[in-house]
């Protein structure tokens, strides 16, 4: 049992400074004596190095993607630095960072897979691209980006597209999606479980659900969770907060069933912004949601 652990101290894909400091956060939290505690063999590999942007630059090299260079740079480091480490057999747990790093992991890890399926565990879509993003926040469109959708340095890294197929994505938790994210979400019919489902159905039948929707149909499972799909109460320190959000509880049932399942092949934590923070409880939620994804109840 390999962990690969990569950080990815990235800020460019939204406009709050801090979260870069994310995997910092993570670690002092205890990320690595957790999972050794579960017998797992980590590796921390360090942390991605993300080019700070010459602010005299055009940083969005004439589109409306902010800070566009910089993100693609970095998220090509970060697809090499994935597809090695699943080559050699580990499994990769990456700590951002905004969510804008998840356009990198999906590209090294897809590559090993024919049909990967992914659970997005947000607040937000993140399904924009430059032509429907309020904000121009490459962090508010990674997942567009790997269905292949958006500019095409971006779609293109690693030099494939599209990376995921939308039959093959889940997201739970979402509670504020942009008009052209809905749009896309009943164009591609992608599965939706919003706020709403999971009062009605409670988080157990909707992972439930989403474990078998995927379990026949996909060959790895990677999950991100953004921290900002738990309640802005609970996980405080995140630059895009919304009211209304999953609880402790019903994360760490969703952790522990998906632990049960053995489906998840891959995994990342992102958009923990100690700056936003009270005293790392972010920063600790995301460690505990970890052991309780890689098995703490079993223990
Ligand atoms: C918004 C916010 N949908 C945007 N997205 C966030 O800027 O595209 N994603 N916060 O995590
Ligand atoms: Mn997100
Ligand atoms: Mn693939
Ligand atoms: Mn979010």
């Amino acid at each position: 049992k390999k962990i690969s652990m990569i950080g990815v101290p990235m800020d460019l894909g939204q406009s709050r400074r801090g979260v870069d400091m994310g995997p910092s956060a993570i670690r002092y939290a205890g990320a690595i004596e957790k999972l050794q505690e579960l017998d797992y063999q980590i590796h921390d590999l360090g942390d991605i190095p993300i080019n700070r942007p010459d602010q005299r630059e055009n940083l969005n090299n004439g589109t409306n993607l902010k800070n566009l260079d910089q993100v693609i740079e970095g998220n090509a480091l970060l697809a090499d630095k994935v597809d090695k480490e699943i080559e050699n057999g580990a499994f990769p747990l990456i700590l951002g960072g905004d969510h804008s790093i998840a356009i990198g992991s999906l590209a090294g890890i897809s590559k090993h897979y024919d049909n990967l399926g992914v659970i997005w565990y947000d607040a937000h879509g993140d399904l924009n691209t430059g032509d429907t993003s309020p904000s121009g926040n490459i962090h508010g469109m990674p997942l567009a980006v790997s269905l292949g959708l958006g500019d095409e340095r971006l779609t293109n890294i690693l030099g494939y597209a599209p990376k995921i197929k939308p039959e093959n994505i889940v997201i739970v938790g979402a509670r504020s999606l942009d008009p052209g994210e809905r749009e896309l979400i009943q164009n591609k019919g992608i599965r939706v479980y919003t706020m709403h489902e999971v009062d009605r159905m409670g988080m157990s039948n909707v992972i439930e659900e989403t474990i078998s929707y995927l379990k026949e149909k996909t060959d790895g499972v990677h999950l991100s969770l953004d921290l900002d799909a738990l309640d802005p109460v609970e996980a405080p320190g995140v630059g895009t907060p919304v009211l209304g959000g999953l609880t402790y509880r019903e994360s760490h049932l969703a952790m522990e069933m998906l632990a049960d399942s053995e489906l998840i092949t891959s995994a990342e934590f992102v958009e923990v912004n100690p700056i936003l923070d009270e005293k790392n409880k972010t920063g600790e939620m995301a460690v505990g949601l970890m052991g309780s994804l890689f098995g703490e109840k079993l223990k």
